[in-house]
């Protein structure tokens, strides 16, 4: 990896800290942010492509919601089996979408993914199979959160699945602070330095509001799926699957 892709926004001292943006200087280093950021990623993202394999079905759409660089859309796009599918990755950031449309040229497959900027909250989302959020409802403001479950549940097919990675907010305090030191820990294995972390941590406090565990699996339970459990944990980072 160059100097270039490494992930050096807070590493030095910033009078003020402004809230975090995906903009064009969070996309270069984005891939390393997040590897060094988020416990199990790498792990998450190769069992969406496992789980596309069991669930896409033929003659469905397949949504990423809040795609990034397209990490997930790509894994789905290596696993999927099911014939005639149609992969949409949409994130709001058009930096993310320029660079991602880059990274989904740079590889053939045989499922199609269009690659799209625009508001997971206003897209029309209907027959799917799978749908992720990996990592994206956690920027999504928590009174729209419903609306949105609803949306994708009432897109899903029969047996059609969601996926839903987020940092988790426990609600005792003791296991909270435990939580956030192994993850503070996690960082600073991965070169983070303590003014790094402090400085991320001050600029995404307004722009991401974790939700406890409960929340989530009663908000999928309100949307109507049949089945919700967190099939990944690591600190206070989880997945989820929830079937209709
Ligand atoms: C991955 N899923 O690598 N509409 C569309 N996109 C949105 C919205 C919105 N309303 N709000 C936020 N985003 C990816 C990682 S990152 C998580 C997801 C992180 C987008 C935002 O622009 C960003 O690209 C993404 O959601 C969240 O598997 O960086 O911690």
């Amino acid at each position: 990896m160059s100097s270039q892709d490494k992930d050096l926004i807070y590493s030095s001292p910033q009078s003020v800290v402004n809230d975090f943006r995906f903009d064009a200087q969070v996309v270069e280093v984005f891939p390393d942010m997040i590897k060094r950021s988020v416990p199990g990623y790498s792990t998450i993202i190769e069992t969406i492509g496992q789980l596309s394999a069991r669930y896409a079905q033929d003659n469905t759409n397949i949504y990423d919601l809040g795609c990034s660089l397209g990490a997930a859309s790509l894994a789905m796009r290596q696993n999927i089996v099911a014939e005639n599918c149609n992969i949409i990755a949409i994130d709001n950031s058009k930096d993310m979408v320029e660079r991602c449309q880059m990274h989904v040229n740079a590889f053939k497959a045989t499922t199609p993914c269009e690659v799209k900027q625009g508001d997971i909250l206003t897209e029309n989302m209907q027959n799917a199979s799978m749908i992720v959020l990996n990592f994206t409802l956690q920027f999504i403001a928590p009174e729209q959160r419903q609306t949105l479950l609803n949306n994708i549940a009432n897109a899903l097919v029969p047996g059609g699945i969601l996926v839903l990675s987020e940092k988790i907010y426990d609600h005792d305090p003791v296991c909270r602070d435990l939580l956030n030191d192994l993850h503070h820990n996690f960082k600073r294995a991965n070169g983070y330095s303590d003014l790094e972390i402090a400085q991320k941590r001050a600029a995404i406090e307004n722009v991401m509001k974790p939700d406890e565990l409960s929340t989530h699996i009663e908000r999928l339970t309100q949307a109507g799926f049949n089945h919700a459990t967190p099939w990944f944990q690591c600190f206070n980072f989880f997945s989820l699957i929830a079937i209709k």
